[in-house]
């Protein structure tokens, strides 16, 4: 029985947590750091715990110290939201010894996965289609020249540890090969302590979807559809919805049962999702899989009316899962922008400080989730996404116009963010016709007037 849970995390998704946690009588502890006294999810949490200083390796990142909080507060369980050490086996693991339910899959799973060159050979061996590359980490920079050249160019090189675009390098050609195939090893030593890396060839403008999983602990795993995610700037997603613009029922159909091929391959538990690229034809491959609850879950639980939080709390208490694939549907259009404390006229420079006003917006289709008010300070120690803004409808353009509306009714002072740029992203012709790939706001910048993404003169 779970009857109380620790969150480890911050922010909205910690509030995401309460939440739930609320709805299904569970008590719920908070852990913060120093900058986060004021936060929300600390305030309506049960009971807080601070545990270090603003930086998120004296806090949030302190495995130690939030099991020491576990402990006192006698919790059953903990959640680890997302980023963070969500995606950390050896947390997962210190959480199963010290008989504390880790809100997740297995350690060895989250292990496996986490290897993104040993998900592809896992996930291959079970029939789900993998972009040609190479076979596991390639360590040697002769032998991965020659790999490269079998592959053909261009190639991608990226990061065994690494996973959502950190540590990636393309190479065009064998006379620049040997330059990135060093800066990504450079880089993936700095960045996760790790130097493998393994070889894929570069697709052109892809799409990037990936599906939802939910598994429980009985061998019942289903998938909720998809989220297209192809609207990213430096590998950060801006804009996501479901169902994707871009797959009909048989493609749907046909990536779902590789999703769940790729989960039962890696004997999932809990939610998860398989992230795939999309080429024009439709031809689909797997490029990894993400063994935790993702920012934007919520664009699939306004599609399919299905709580995702509640649904890992159930099946980490042992539960059956609520639903089976054919009680699952796409029956709603659900998109969302993330809203970030950032400056798009100077390049997106995070823009931390005191909202002195905040007014969100609201009616019928619009949710948000958002752990910030007005008198709330945006601490720059942390990621600068400050609310998530989803609307959703019986039909993509209800949604989109919805979605232009909503983010019409925002009142933020005191900091800049980029409701103006993703308002314009909403009205642009390309987006509304659905035919965003990866490379698309890339294109956009480059041709849309500087001027749209500045704050208007208030009339
Ligand atoms: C790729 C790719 C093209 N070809 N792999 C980026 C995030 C990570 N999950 C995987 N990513 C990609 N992998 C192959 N073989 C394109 C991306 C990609 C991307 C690449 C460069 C710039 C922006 C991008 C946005 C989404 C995906």
């Amino acid at each position: 029985m779970i009857r109380k849970i620790l969150i480890a995390n911050r922010g909205e998704i910690a509030l995401r947590i309460v939440r739930a946690c609320r709805e299904l009588g569970i008590r719920t502890l908070a852990v913060y750091s120093e900058a986060d006294e004021q936060s929300l999810h600390v305030q309506l949490a049960d009971e807080a715990i601070c545990i270090g200083p603003a930086p998120s390796n004296e806090s949030y990142l302190r495995a130690d110290r939030i099991l020491s909080a576990a402990e006192l507060a006698d919790v059953d369980a903990i959640h680890p939201g997302y980023g963070f050490l969500s995606e950390n086996a050896e947390f997962a693991e210190q959480c199963e010894s010290c008989d504390i339910t880790f809100i997740g899959p297995k350690s060895e799973t989250i292990r496996q996965m986490g290897h993104k060159a040993r998900a592809r050979e896992t996930v291959s061996k079970a029939g789900v289609p993998i972009i040609p590359g190479s076979d596991g980490p390639v360590d040697d920079e002769k032998v991965a020249i020659k790999t490269a050249q079998k592959i053909g160019f261009p190639v991608i090189i990226k990061a065994v540890a690494g996973g959502g675009g950190r540590g990636m390098r393309i190479a065009h050609n064998a006379a620049t090969f040997a330059k990135e195939f060093q800066s990504a090893r450079l880089e993936a030593e700095k960045a996760f302590g790790d130097g493998s890396l393994y070889i894929e060839k570069y697709l052109e403008n892809p799409r990037h979807i990936e599906f939802q999983i939910l598994a429980d602990q009985h061998g019942n795993t289903i998938h909720l559809g998809e989220r297209d995610c192809s609207v990213q700037r430096r590998h950060q997603k801006v804009i996501e919805e479901s169902p994707s613009p871009f797959l009909d029922k048989s493609l749907r159909n046909r990536m779902g049962k590789a999703a769940i091929k790729a989960a039962l391959a890696a004997d999932y538990v809990n939610a998860g999702t398989i992230e795939f690229l999309v080429d024009a034809k439709g031809n689909f491959y797997f490029i990894e899989m993400n063994t935790r609850i993702q920012v934007e879950h919520g664009v699939t639980e306004e599609a399919t009316g299905i709580d995702l939080i509640k649904e890992q709390i159930q099946i980490a208490s042992g539960s059956r899962l609520s639903y089976s694939q054919k009680d699952i549907s796409l029956s709603k259009h659900a998109i969302e922008c993330r809203i970030c404390a950032e400056n798009p006229a100077k390049g997106f420079i995070p823009s931390p400080g005191t909202i002195d006003l905040y007014y969100a917006p609201g009616g019928h289709g619009v949710r948000v989730d958002s752990h910030v008010y007005g008198g709330y300070t945006v601490s720059p120690h942390y990621d600068s996404m400050i609310c998530k803004l989803i609307t959703y409808g019986r039909t993509r353009k209800i949604a989109l116009d919805r979605m232009y509306r909503a983010l019409s009714e925002y009142l933020i002072r005191g900091i800049d963010t980029n409701v103006e740029f993703v308002k314009a992203v909403i009205l642009d012709p390309a987006f509304r016709q659905g035919e965003a790939t990866t490379s698309y706001v890339e294109e956009f910048l480059a041709r849309a007037p500087k001027e749209l993404f500045e704050k208007k003169p208030k009339e």
